[in-house]
């Protein structure tokens, strides 16, 4: 267990409030959701980060970051994005990989937009993958899909983009190829550009000032979860789960127990780390994270328990509020 207390930062959460269908508009308003897919690892939620403006979804060099879908929203004097990030596709070997399945194909379903997210890769591979190719070709037949070409920063020369523009240009239903660096921020505006041309004339879904629809309680485990990803690497790849024991507001200072579920007691041990230092290390950076979104100071107090296939726990995992798929 380790408890962490300390000042506070800007805020950014603002909890989201559903917007009156019938406020008065000028017609040109348009609002809908993209949702953004695509293999692991590519920069989905730090393309989301990116067009919201705040680090609200947590990302990482390790594939299958993310496991649920997290709403962005951005909203402009004419329009209003709501951009769905989503878990990279993978093969589900667990019940927590079939209900992160669930979330990217239920986002895709509900979109009136897709972004189908692919990147030049650490080896620069610059050709189209056949699992990017066939995803491509199968949205791009339900509803108007843009291929987001990610990490172009990591080209020194972006003539070396051509071959690959080539062949996208081979998918003649795609609505528009993006080349973006998520990380730079640069390539977002023509996201949001071509995205305006496809949704819906319609009054904004969610409040102006809403980033996302998340509960705080969601990210307040999300900070934790990406702070036992950054700091013990590839020794605990996906074997945590964060769920909240007490969020308890009513006082000056906010408290907060979270729980972390670990499979196996060497990775208790990991998290835990040599006397205590590693989870003294993650609560310190999560509560930073916690403050800043709240805008208040937060006394926060980390157990972590063995709970053995927790990934397999149809109860536990509803509880982390992962949604069930529906049965065929
Ligand atoms: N060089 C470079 N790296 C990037 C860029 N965008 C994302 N990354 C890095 O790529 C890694 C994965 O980013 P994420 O945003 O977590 O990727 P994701 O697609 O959400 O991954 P999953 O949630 O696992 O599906 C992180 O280390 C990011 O810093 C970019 O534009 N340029
Ligand atoms: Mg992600």
């Amino acid at each position: 267990m380790v408890e962490i207390s300390g000042a506070c930062t800007a805020a950014w959460y603002e909890p989201p409030q559903k917007m009156a269908k019938e406020s008065a508009l000028p017609p040109a308003f348009v609002a809908g959701h993209i949702a953004l897919i695509g293999r692991p690892n590519v920069g989905k939620s730090t393309l989301l980060n990116a067009i919201v403006g705040e680090p609200i979804a947590i990302t990482s060099p390790q594939p299958q970051t993310t496991r649920d879908r997290i709403r962005g929203i951005c909203t402009t004097k004419d329009a209003q994005y709501v951009f769905v990030d989503t878990p990279g596709i993978h093969s589900a070997r667990n019940q927590l990989g079939k209900r992160m399945v669930h979330a990217q194909e239920a986002a895709t379903r509900d979109a009136e937009v897709v972004g189908v997210v692919i990147d030049v890769g650490r080896d620069r591979i610059l050709s189209l993958r056949v699992e990017d190719e066939a995803l491509l070709r199968a949205q791009a037949a339900e509803k108007p899909t843009m291929c987001i070409i990610n990490k172009v920063d990591q080209l020194a020369d972006k003539s070396a983009l051509l071959p690959l523009l080539a062949k996208l240009g081979e998918i003649e239903t795609l609505v528009a190829v993006v080349p973006i660096s998520a990380r730079n921020h640069d390539g977002v505006d023509r996201i949001l550009a071509e995205a305006r041309k496809h949704l819906p004339e319609s009054p904004p879904l969610f409040d102006a000032d809403s980033l996302t629809d998340k509960p705080v309680r969601f990210f307040v485990t999300e900070f934790v979860r990406e702070q036992i990803l950054k700091q013990t690497r590839q020794e605990i790849p996906h074997g945590v789960a964060v769920a909240v024991e007490r969020f308890d507001e009513s006082k000056p200072i906010v408290h907060v127990d979270l729980v972390v579920h670990v499979p196996r007691d060497s990775h208790k041990k990991i998290v835990i780390g040599k006397g205590g230092e590693m989870l003294k290390r993650i609560g310190t950076d999560a509560r930073a994270r916690i403050e800043a979104m709240l805008q208040r100071q937060v006394f926060l107090r980390i157990f972590v328990r063995v709970t053995p296939g927790w990934q397999e726990s149809d109860a536990l995992l509803s509880e982390l509020g992962f949604e069930k798929p529906e049965l065929p």
